[in-house]
Protein backbone atom coordinates (compact mmCIF):
# COMPACT_ATOMS: atom_id res chain seq x y z
CA UNK A 1 0.00 0.00 0.00
CA UNK A 2 1.26 3.51 -0.19
CA UNK A 3 0.42 4.99 3.29
CA UNK A 4 4.31 5.43 3.61
CA UNK A 5 4.99 6.09 -0.35
CA UNK A 6 7.21 9.06 -1.50
CA UNK A 7 8.32 9.13 2.22
CA UNK A 8 12.67 8.49 2.76
CA UNK A 9 14.09 7.27 6.32
CA UNK A 10 16.91 6.81 7.78
CA UNK A 11 17.17 3.53 9.93
CA UNK A 12 19.24 3.34 12.88
CA UNK A 13 19.98 0.45 14.84
CA UNK A 14 19.66 -2.34 13.03
CA UNK A 15 21.95 -5.04 14.63
CA UNK A 16 20.66 -8.26 13.18
CA UNK A 17 16.93 -9.99 12.05
CA UNK A 18 15.94 -9.80 15.33
CA UNK A 19 16.36 -6.27 15.90
CA UNK A 20 13.46 -4.11 16.53
CA UNK A 21 14.64 -1.43 14.04
CA UNK A 22 14.26 -4.05 11.71
CA UNK A 23 10.86 -4.59 12.48
CA UNK A 24 10.22 -0.95 11.65
CA UNK A 25 11.97 -1.16 8.77
CA UNK A 26 9.89 -3.83 7.28
CA UNK A 27 6.67 -2.22 8.53
CA UNK A 28 7.91 1.14 6.80
CA UNK A 29 8.73 -0.69 3.56
CA UNK A 30 5.39 -2.57 3.12
CA UNK A 31 3.90 0.63 3.47
CA UNK A 32 6.15 1.84 0.34
CA UNK A 33 8.77 3.96 2.14
CA UNK A 34 12.01 4.26 0.90
CA UNK A 35 14.81 3.00 3.32
CA UNK A 36 18.42 3.91 4.04
CA UNK A 37 20.57 1.79 6.81
CA UNK A 38 23.66 2.82 9.14
CA UNK A 39 25.03 -0.18 10.62
CA UNK A 40 28.24 0.20 13.79
CA UNK A 41 31.34 -1.45 12.87
CA UNK A 42 32.14 -3.74 10.13
CA UNK A 43 31.34 -6.69 12.08
CA UNK A 44 27.48 -5.50 12.04
CA UNK A 45 27.62 -4.63 8.16
CA UNK A 46 27.93 -8.27 6.97
CA UNK A 47 24.84 -8.65 8.51
CA UNK A 48 22.83 -5.31 7.89
CA UNK A 49 23.87 -5.12 3.88
CA UNK A 50 21.77 -8.13 3.40
CA UNK A 51 18.95 -7.09 5.20
CA UNK A 52 18.94 -3.57 3.74
CA UNK A 53 18.96 -5.15 0.21
CA UNK A 54 15.92 -7.53 1.42
CA UNK A 55 14.06 -4.41 1.68
CA UNK A 56 15.81 -2.42 -1.60
CA UNK A 57 17.80 -0.17 1.04
CA UNK A 58 20.59 2.14 0.68
CA UNK A 59 23.48 1.52 3.08
CA UNK A 60 24.72 4.88 4.16
CA UNK A 61 27.66 3.96 6.29
CA UNK A 62 29.20 3.22 9.71
CA UNK A 63 28.35 5.47 12.46
CA UNK A 64 28.89 5.05 15.60
CA UNK A 65 27.30 7.53 17.88
CA UNK A 66 29.91 8.43 20.13
CA UNK A 67 31.54 9.31 17.24
CA UNK A 68 29.85 12.98 15.90
CA UNK A 69 32.25 12.89 12.63
CA UNK A 70 30.88 9.56 11.80
CA UNK A 71 26.81 11.03 12.24
CA UNK A 72 28.29 13.84 10.06
CA UNK A 73 29.39 11.85 7.53
CA UNK A 74 25.85 10.05 7.45
CA UNK A 75 24.06 12.70 6.89
CA UNK A 76 26.21 13.90 4.21
CA UNK A 77 25.53 10.48 2.27
CA UNK A 78 21.90 11.35 2.99
CA UNK A 79 21.99 14.60 1.97
CA UNK A 80 24.01 13.65 -1.17
CA UNK A 81 21.51 11.02 -2.45
CA UNK A 82 18.24 11.89 -1.10
CA UNK A 83 18.48 16.06 -0.88
CA UNK A 84 15.73 15.42 2.09
CA UNK A 85 15.08 13.50 4.71
CA UNK A 86 11.24 12.41 5.81
CA UNK A 87 11.75 9.87 9.31
CA UNK A 88 14.61 8.54 10.82
CA UNK A 89 14.09 5.29 13.48
CA UNK A 90 16.71 5.56 16.32
CA UNK A 91 16.85 2.49 18.05
CA UNK A 92 20.21 2.84 19.75
CA UNK A 93 21.25 2.27 23.26
CA UNK A 94 24.19 0.59 24.92
CA UNK A 95 25.72 -0.01 29.18
CA UNK A 96 27.94 -2.28 30.14
CA UNK A 97 26.38 -5.71 30.45
CA UNK A 98 28.04 -5.76 34.03
CA UNK A 99 26.47 -3.26 35.19
CA UNK A 100 22.65 -4.67 34.12
CA UNK A 101 22.83 -6.77 37.00
CA UNK A 102 22.70 -6.53 40.57
CA UNK A 103 22.19 -2.87 42.09
CA UNK A 104 21.80 0.32 40.53
CA UNK A 105 24.03 1.77 43.21
CA UNK A 106 27.04 -0.04 41.99
CA UNK A 107 26.94 1.85 38.70
CA UNK A 108 30.61 3.95 37.87
CA UNK A 109 30.97 7.43 36.63
CA UNK A 110 32.26 6.07 33.21
CA UNK A 111 29.65 4.03 32.29
CA UNK A 112 27.05 6.10 33.52
CA UNK A 113 28.27 8.76 31.09
CA UNK A 114 28.90 6.21 28.42
CA UNK A 115 25.19 5.10 28.81
CA UNK A 116 23.96 8.48 28.74
CA UNK A 117 25.69 9.73 25.68
CA UNK A 118 25.24 6.45 23.61
CA UNK A 119 21.44 6.02 24.88
CA UNK A 120 20.54 9.33 25.43
CA UNK A 121 22.42 12.52 24.04
CA UNK A 122 22.36 9.95 20.69
CA UNK A 123 18.93 11.02 19.70
CA UNK A 124 19.63 14.65 20.13
CA UNK A 125 22.70 14.64 17.83
CA UNK A 126 20.77 13.18 15.22
CA UNK A 127 18.15 15.23 15.60
CA UNK A 128 20.48 18.38 15.52
CA UNK A 129 21.45 16.84 11.93
CA UNK A 130 17.78 16.04 11.06
CA UNK A 131 16.47 19.38 11.25
CA UNK A 132 18.62 20.71 8.25
CA UNK A 133 17.83 18.01 6.22
CA UNK A 134 13.76 17.74 7.06
CA UNK A 135 12.79 20.64 5.04
CA UNK A 136 9.23 19.26 4.34
CA UNK A 137 8.32 18.43 8.36
CA UNK A 138 9.44 15.13 9.32
CA UNK A 139 8.85 12.29 12.40
CA UNK A 140 11.69 11.00 14.46
CA UNK A 141 11.10 7.71 16.03
CA UNK A 142 12.84 6.32 19.27
CA UNK A 143 13.07 3.19 21.62
CA UNK A 144 12.03 2.90 25.40
CA UNK A 145 11.46 0.74 28.10
CA UNK A 146 9.48 0.85 30.94
CA UNK A 147 12.05 0.87 33.03
CA UNK A 148 12.14 4.64 32.55
CA UNK A 149 8.76 5.02 34.35
CA UNK A 150 9.06 2.39 37.64
CA UNK A 151 11.98 0.42 38.97
CA UNK A 152 12.67 -2.93 37.63
CA UNK A 153 14.55 -5.71 38.16
CA UNK A 154 18.07 -4.89 36.23
CA UNK A 155 17.77 -2.31 34.31
CA UNK A 156 19.57 -0.47 36.66
CA UNK A 157 21.58 2.74 34.96
CA UNK A 158 19.74 2.24 31.52
CA UNK A 159 16.45 2.80 33.33
CA UNK A 160 17.55 6.32 34.12
CA UNK A 161 18.86 6.92 30.58
CA UNK A 162 15.71 6.35 29.08
CA UNK A 163 13.96 8.53 31.53
CA UNK A 164 16.20 11.26 30.18
CA UNK A 165 15.47 10.04 26.69
CA UNK A 166 11.81 10.43 27.15
CA UNK A 167 12.12 13.86 28.78
CA UNK A 168 14.41 14.51 25.29
CA UNK A 169 11.08 13.45 22.95
CA UNK A 170 9.11 15.66 24.79
CA UNK A 171 11.89 18.48 24.47
CA UNK A 172 13.10 18.17 21.03
CA UNK A 173 9.02 17.76 19.89
CA UNK A 174 8.75 21.38 21.50
CA UNK A 175 11.76 22.90 19.87
CA UNK A 176 11.26 20.96 16.23
CA UNK A 177 7.44 21.58 15.96
CA UNK A 178 7.37 25.32 13.95
CA UNK A 179 9.36 22.88 11.17
CA UNK A 180 6.48 20.61 11.47
CA UNK A 181 9.50 17.85 12.48
CA UNK A 182 7.23 15.59 15.24
CA UNK A 183 9.47 13.24 17.68
CA UNK A 184 7.58 10.18 19.72
CA UNK A 185 9.12 7.23 20.85
CA UNK A 186 7.66 3.60 21.24
CA UNK A 187 7.96 2.17 25.18
CA UNK A 188 8.31 -1.56 24.14
CA UNK A 189 7.53 -4.12 25.93
CA UNK A 190 10.85 -6.63 26.64
CA UNK A 191 11.87 -8.25 23.32
CA UNK A 192 14.88 -11.19 22.84
CA UNK A 193 17.25 -9.06 21.02
CA UNK A 194 20.82 -8.90 21.05
CA UNK A 195 20.80 -5.96 23.14
CA UNK A 196 18.13 -7.56 25.44
CA UNK A 197 20.68 -10.69 26.42
CA UNK A 198 22.83 -8.06 28.12
CA UNK A 199 20.00 -7.83 31.11
CA UNK A 200 20.24 -9.57 34.00
CA UNK A 201 17.24 -12.77 34.09
CA UNK A 202 15.71 -11.52 30.80
CA UNK A 203 13.90 -14.79 30.16
CA UNK A 204 11.93 -14.27 33.86
CA UNK A 205 11.00 -10.97 32.57
CA UNK A 206 10.00 -12.11 29.44
CA UNK A 207 7.40 -15.10 31.64
CA UNK A 208 6.17 -11.99 34.06
CA UNK A 209 4.86 -10.59 30.96
CA UNK A 210 3.31 -12.88 29.81
CA UNK A 211 1.93 -13.66 33.08
CA UNK A 212 0.85 -10.53 33.73
CA UNK A 213 0.21 -8.40 30.97
CA UNK A 214 -3.46 -7.90 29.96
CA UNK A 215 -2.81 -9.59 26.33
CA UNK A 216 -0.93 -12.40 28.24
CA UNK A 217 1.71 -12.60 25.99
CA UNK A 218 5.04 -10.47 25.11
CA UNK A 219 5.19 -8.43 21.96
CA UNK A 220 6.70 -8.90 18.50
CA UNK A 221 9.13 -7.26 16.36
CA UNK A 222 6.55 -7.27 13.86
CA UNK A 223 4.00 -5.19 16.08
CA UNK A 224 6.16 -2.86 17.59
CA UNK A 225 7.11 -2.43 13.39
CA UNK A 226 3.43 -1.40 12.74
CA UNK A 227 3.20 0.61 15.63
CA UNK A 228 6.31 2.47 14.23
CA UNK A 229 5.43 2.89 10.67
CA UNK A 230 2.19 4.68 12.26
CA UNK A 231 4.43 7.27 14.38
CA UNK A 232 6.58 7.62 11.15
CA UNK A 233 3.74 8.10 8.48
CA UNK A 234 0.94 11.30 8.40
CA UNK A 235 -1.51 9.07 10.38
CA UNK A 236 -0.45 10.13 13.17
CA UNK A 237 0.32 14.09 12.04
CA UNK A 238 -1.40 15.25 14.86
CA UNK A 239 0.94 13.27 17.28
CA UNK A 240 4.21 14.68 18.80
CA UNK A 241 6.40 14.43 22.41
CA UNK A 242 4.51 11.54 22.95
CA UNK A 243 5.29 7.69 24.53
CA UNK A 244 3.47 4.93 22.73
CA UNK A 245 3.37 1.66 24.50
CA UNK A 246 3.16 -1.31 22.67
CA UNK A 247 3.88 -4.00 25.32
CA UNK A 248 0.48 -6.32 25.23
CA UNK A 249 -0.52 -3.71 27.95
CA UNK A 250 1.96 -4.26 30.64
CA UNK A 251 2.19 -0.98 31.85
CA UNK A 252 -1.24 -0.90 33.06
CA UNK A 253 -0.75 -3.27 35.83
CA UNK A 254 3.04 -3.48 36.33
O1 LIG B 1 13.30 -5.78 25.04
C1 LIG B 1 13.87 -5.08 24.23
N1 LIG B 1 14.69 -5.60 23.35
C2 LIG B 1 13.63 -3.60 24.25
C3 LIG B 1 14.48 -2.75 23.60
C4 LIG B 1 12.47 -3.12 25.01
C5 LIG B 1 12.29 -1.70 24.94
C6 LIG B 1 13.18 -0.88 24.29
N2 LIG B 1 14.27 -1.42 23.63
C7 LIG B 1 15.17 -0.50 22.94
C8 LIG B 1 16.63 -0.62 23.24
O2 LIG B 1 16.96 -0.05 24.47
C9 LIG B 1 17.21 0.15 22.06
O3 LIG B 1 17.10 1.55 22.31
O4 LIG B 1 15.09 -0.71 21.55
C10 LIG B 1 16.27 -0.22 20.92
C11 LIG B 1 16.78 -1.27 19.97
O5 LIG B 1 17.27 -2.35 20.70
P1 LIG B 1 17.12 -3.90 20.29
O6 LIG B 1 16.48 -4.01 18.97
O7 LIG B 1 16.54 -4.59 21.46
O8 LIG B 1 18.65 -4.37 20.25
P2 LIG B 1 19.74 -4.64 19.11
O9 LIG B 1 19.18 -5.46 18.01
O10 LIG B 1 20.93 -5.19 19.82
O11 LIG B 1 20.06 -3.18 18.56
C12 LIG B 1 20.65 -2.17 19.34
C13 LIG B 1 21.77 -1.58 18.53
C14 LIG B 1 23.17 -2.12 18.69
O12 LIG B 1 23.32 -3.39 18.65
P3 LIG B 1 24.44 -4.09 19.63
O13 LIG B 1 23.67 -5.24 20.20
O14 LIG B 1 25.52 -4.43 18.70
O15 LIG B 1 24.86 -3.12 20.72
O16 LIG B 1 22.14 -0.28 18.90
C15 LIG B 1 23.30 0.03 18.13
C16 LIG B 1 23.90 -1.26 17.67
O17 LIG B 1 23.65 -1.48 16.34
N3 LIG B 1 24.31 0.72 18.88
C17 LIG B 1 24.95 1.77 18.37
N4 LIG B 1 24.81 2.41 17.20
C18 LIG B 1 25.62 3.45 16.96
N5 LIG B 1 26.54 3.87 17.84
C19 LIG B 1 25.90 2.14 19.33
C20 LIG B 1 26.73 3.24 19.02
N6 LIG B 1 27.67 3.68 19.87
N7 LIG B 1 25.80 1.30 20.39
C21 LIG B 1 24.82 0.44 20.11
Amino acid sequence: SGLMAGKRGLIMGVANNRSIAWGIAKACRQHGAELAFTYQGDALKKRVEPLAAELDALVVGHCDVTDGASIDAVFAEVAAKWGKLDFIVHAIAFSDKDQLDGRYLETTEENFTKTMLISCYSLTSVAQRAEKLMTDGGSILTLTYYGAEKWMPHYNVMGVAKAALEASVRYLAADLGEKAIRVNAISAGPIKTLAASGIGDFRYILKWNEYNAPLRRTVTIEEVGEAGAYLLSDMSRGVTGEVHHVDAGYHVVG
